[in-house]
Order: structure tokens, then C-alpha cells, then sequence
């Protein structure tokens, strides 16, 4: 099943987005959100997709379906296209995020989340969903990710995040009085 509105397999070249699912959750303790990608599909069938305001479809939009990917450890992605990818857990962010940055087609992640998933490591698992925002502020500087309704954290991500922050601020300050 396709998610609601996508284009036919025929018009796939008429799309400005690509939809594709990550049905992985390796990295999450608990387990089902590989079952996401498919759950989200079924549920875009009940959406209403007229929007009263503006007097459009939301398959005005233009979006292709192209399915599921396989895994993450050979991606070949058009770093050209724009793309909404439907996870699976938050670990997917990150072998994502490097595909992008490292040819040069992101530079920055806006994270809209209840969680910062800042800690160094969970359970013995670097990559776990848990670590996930750090290893891409490692990546591409932390001053380039920006988190978005954080209420959770542990203490130690608390505290190194602040002390990032303060490290950053004092380095923005001693730039603009120099
Ligand atoms: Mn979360």
C-alpha cells in the first residue's frame, strides 16, 4: 500500500518529494517501530486531504511512494531529490544524516522531539536511539543541530549539553566583541 495522494509508478518523474519508509528498529530497546512505515501508509487513507484554506489536495504536492529501503549500510540516494523518510527508530537519523553530509546536501538537523538523545552511549550501544543527536552534533559541529521541545534528558546529558551551550555562547560573545 502506498501512502494517500502518492503519485502512480507512471508519473513517479512529476514528483517534487519522495517518500520512503526505514522499516528498522535494531537500535531502540523497545521494538515496533519497524512497523511504522506500513501503520503510517494505512493511516494516510483515513486523513482528510482537502485544506479548506488554500483550496488545495495534498496530493497537490506532488509526492511518490517509492516503498521501503532495505537497510542503511549501502545507500544510493539522489542527493539532488527531496526526501521524507518514515522510520523506524530515531537511530535511522544518523547513517541518514552522514549519507547527506557528506556529499555536501545537508549541513544542518532541526529535531522536533520530546528527547534530547544526547547520552554517550545506552546499554553499550553508541548508535542506539538514545545517542543518536550527539553522534550527528559529533559529526557536523553541535552548534548545527538544533533541538526542538526537549522535556527528557538524563542528568549527564543535561549537564554536557549545557556546558556545550556555554562553550558555544562564550565563543559567539569573544567573537562579536573582537
Ligand atoms: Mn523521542
Amino acid at each position: 500500500m502506498k501512502f494517500a495522494g502518492s503519485l502512480h509508478d507512471n508519473d513517479r518523474a512529476k514528483a517534487v518529494y519522495e517518500l520512503i519508509g526505514v522499516p528498522l528498529d535494531a537500535n531502540a530497546r523497545l521494538k515496533g517501530a519497524r512497523d511504522a512505515p506500513d501503520a503510517i501508509r494505512a493511516a494516510s487513507h483515513r486523513l482528510e486531504t482537502f485544506l479548506w484554506r488554500d483550496k488545495l489536495e495534498l496530493s497537490d504536492l506532488l509526492y511518490y511512494d517509492a516503498g521501503d529501503l532495505d537497510g542503511l549500510s549501502h545507500l544510493d540516494l539522489d542527493t539532488r531529490r527531496r526526501r521524507i523518510f518514515i522510520g523506524g527508530d530515531h537511530s535511522i537519523t544518523y547513517p541518514l544524516f552522514k549519507y547527506y553530509f557528506e556529499r555536501h546536501a545537508l549541513t544542518k538537523l532541526i529535531v522536533i522531539d520530546a528527547h534530547a538523545d544526547f547520552r554517550e552511549t545506552y546499554m553499550g550501544n553508541r548508535y542506539s536511539n538514545a545517542c543518536v543527536m550527539r553522534r550527528v552534533a559529533e559529526l557536523a559541529g553541535f552548534e548545527n543541530v538544533i533541538e526542538v521541545g526537549i522535556r527528557s534528558a538524563s542528568w549527564d546529558e543535561y549537564e554536557f549539553m549545557k556546558e556545550v551551550w556555554s562553550c558555544h555562547a562564550q565563543a559567539r560573545s569573544s567573537l562579536s566583541l573582537g
